[in-house]
């Protein structure tokens, strides 16, 4: 089995671009045996925290965020980073080529009831010509500027998902500590007969996922004269993986509670991301209406809604939302 490092090099990706990743995997090690020890570490539980987005931040969301800021700005290639848990991007090396956003840990409210979660990272470059300042204007990239993005899933095994802009390959981290390729050249299939939606917000979406769902719900003897299987972990990380794995569809719509809002996840650690991997794999990843990584970020936490998965299937609801916009 080949090593995540040495794969990278056959591939002739850039070696800067490898170290960076090995660095990231580092912290994700680190974050994985944290996660495995839980209860006896301490590590569970809430802090007496709220991110810059409301939300209450657990001991881990904070311990997960401190192993990748410090592991990232420790290398000397890292210009900057910007995390779900931090309120503005926190810079490094001046000289440093690289931008890296992340959440450090997705799907945190499954942390204390032992259930999957991940993190997910995007690197972007910093622009050419940029200002040697300091500033949060160097990450408004769109999504299609990453060089590379990915997520780390610790679930029973810890899963690598990873694309460089040449396909998505996956690698488990072994007991040796290093992550070993698992699997190559990831397709979402095109078709499917999943989704995978919140559907306790049913009544804020629009008419368009309204319709789109039941007509889902209505089976063989609906519409889609097929029938469908749901799915919902709560952790945008497992739900991908299980996309890249047997395909499917995943939303998380624009809903009524928060009209001013796009969504509820966050466009530059969360959708940029898994959008890329999504299109690497053959799928489509929508906001219902455009491509997520053709969407101009204005800031850094900036929300988006999402709707990823098996390519026919994603089709399928952007039709619904045009004839009902
Ligand atoms: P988080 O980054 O605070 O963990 O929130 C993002 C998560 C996603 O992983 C998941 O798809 C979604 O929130 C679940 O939300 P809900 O609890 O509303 O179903
Ligand atoms: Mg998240």
């Amino acid at each position: 089995m080949q090593l995540l490092s040495n794969f990278l090099k056959h591939k002739k990706t850039d070696p800067e671009l490898v170290e960076l990743i090995d660095t990231l995997m580092l912290a994700c090690k680190e974050i994985a045996l944290q996660l495995r020890e839980g209860e006896l570490a301490g590590v569970l539980g809430v802090t007496e925290n709220t991110n810059v987005q409301g939300e209450t931040q657990k001991k881990l969301d904070v311990i997960a965020n401190e192993v990748m800021k410090k592991v990232l700005l420790d290398n000397p290639l890292v210009r900057g980073v910007a995390s779900e848990e931090e309120d503005d991007p926190v810079f490094g090396n001046p000289e440093g080529r690289f931008l890296v956003t992340y959440d450090p840990l997705d799907g945190s409210s499954n942390i204390d009831i032992n259930v999957s979660v991940g993190t997910i990272f995007s690197i972007l470059e910093v622009p050419p010509g940029a200002e040697p300042s300091d500033s949060v204007e160097l990450f408004l990239q769109p999504g299609t500027q990453q060089l590379a993005a990915g997520y780390v899933l610790y679930g029973p095994s810890a899963v690598l998902a990873l694309t460089t802009g040449d396909g998505v390959n996956m690698f488990t981290l072994a007991h040796t500590g290093d992550f070993l390729l698992t699997h190559e050249d990831v397709t979402v299939p095109a078709e499917t007969r999943e989704f995978a939606i919140n559907m306790s917000n049913q009544r804020f979406w629009e008419v368009g996922m309204q319709t789109y769902v039941s007509d889902l719900l209505a089976g063989s003897e609906g519409p889609r004269s097929k029938n469908y299987n749901m799915r919902w972990v709560a952790s945008m990380v497992a739900e991908v993986h299980r996309i890249l794995t047997r395909g499917g569809l995943f939303t998380y719509p624009w809903d009524s509670r928060e009209p001013n809002k796009p969504g509820k996840l966050r466009l530059m650690y969360e959708g940029n991301p898994m959008s890329m991997l999504i299109e690497q794999a053959g799928g489509l990843s929508t906001t219902c209406y455009e491509r997520i990584m053709e969407v101009q970020p204005e800031q850094i936490h900036q929300r988006v809604s999402v709707a990823l998965g098996s390519r026919e299937e994603v089709k399928v609801l952007l039709a619904y939302h045009q004839k009902h916009r």
